[in-house]
């Protein structure tokens, strides 16, 4: 019987035999470009939010973060900054990027070691959003449920929380995933960007000034004053995003419905779905494969 995700070991990370082709394919295929940005995320950790921030940033000249007519208020992040895997090399055909103006945006679950060389070759950004795996987990536990055909039982938390532990988790292990980027952002800081999901939260204006200046696109003063850091801020928010038409219905991702995009978004919430074992279990897990990296999270309590 169904009872957890057929997931496969393939270059040293899990997924699905669906992506392989469009995987392989990305990775024979794209050639980068200097003013290229690349968001690289594990599921659930605030892709759907990078993809809007860096949209909105690295654009604004072409679409002022206050214009009634901003693509953010009629298309899902998605949509803008396509996933490598999902969408870009997801069809039988290559595509043509040459023609894309830019600055070209893209996404990817892809661990760092799996990217091709012409992404860490060329002088593209590469951003990493990275959230602490309690809340990750159970955000990716009730989404994969939502989205599973619904002729397949539900996973239970227990049976999916022991192949999170074990590292059986699309493109993880996790930490794999977390060290290879947080190693790579401390080799090559001017190239590679490593964000954390609840610094974002706590201080969003601050984190979208430094990520600006990375990207290349730094505020000014004068921009400032005129609080479009603020009002980027606010475009891009939770709050903002959910109650939208585009994202209350519709497609963007395979088809995947763009409201299971949108849960909560909150700092903690696992509090509220693991057990105390539970709690002790991921945490020997994060000491075990973390300590002595220097990546640690602020999680409540
Ligand atoms: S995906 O499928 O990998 O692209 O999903 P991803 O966007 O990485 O993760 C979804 C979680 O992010 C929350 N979310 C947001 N947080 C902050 N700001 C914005 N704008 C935002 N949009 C989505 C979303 O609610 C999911 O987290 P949980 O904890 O499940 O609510």
């Amino acid at each position: 019987g169904w009872r957890t995700p057929h997931i496969y070991l393939f270059q040293d990370f899990w997924c699905q035999p669906r992506e392989i082709q469009a995987i392989l394919s990305f990775q024979r295929h794209f050639k980068a470009r200097d003013l290229d940005i690349v968001l690289t995320t594990i599921p659930k950790s605030g892709t759907t939010w990078l993809k809007a921030l860096a949209f909105a940033i690295a654009n604004r000249r072409r679409f002022p973060v206050f214009e009634k007519t901003h693509p953010l208020l009629t298309s899902n992040p998605h949509d803008l900054v396509p996933f490598f895997e999902y969408k870009v090399y997801a069809r039988n055909e290559l595509p043509d990027l040459s023609s894309l103006p830019d600055p070209r945006i893209f996404g990817s679950h892809i661990p760092f070691h799996a990217l091709p060389e012409t992404i860490k070759n060329s002088g593209c950004k590469i951003v990493y959003i990275c959230r602490n795996p309690f809340d990750t987990f159970v955000s990716q536990w009730i989404f994969l449920n939502k989205v599973k055909p619904k002729s397949l039982p539900d996973v239970s938390l227990e049976d999916a929380f022991e192949m999170f532990c074990n590292g059986a988790v699309g493109f993880g292990p996790f930490w794999a995933h977390m060290l290879g980027y947080w190693n790579a952002s401390l080799e090559k800081p001017e190239k590679v960007m490593f964000l954390k999901y609840e610094d974002m939260k706590e201080d969003t204006p601050a984190h979208l000034k430094k990520l600006a200046l990375f990207l290349g696109y730094p505020f000014t003063l004068e921009e400032e004053k005129a609080g479009v850091v603020k009002g980027l801020a606010e475009l891009c928010s939770f709050e903002k995003m959910k109650e939208l038409e585009v994202n209350k219905s519709g497609q963007s991702i395979m088809n995947f419905e763009n409201k299971n995009l949108f849960r909560k978004a909150e700092v903690g919430d696992w509090v509220n779905h693991l057990s105390l074992s539970m709690e002790e279990q991921l945490s020997k897990v994060l000491e075990e494969k973390l300590g002595g990296s220097g990546l640690q999270f602020k999680i409540p309590p």
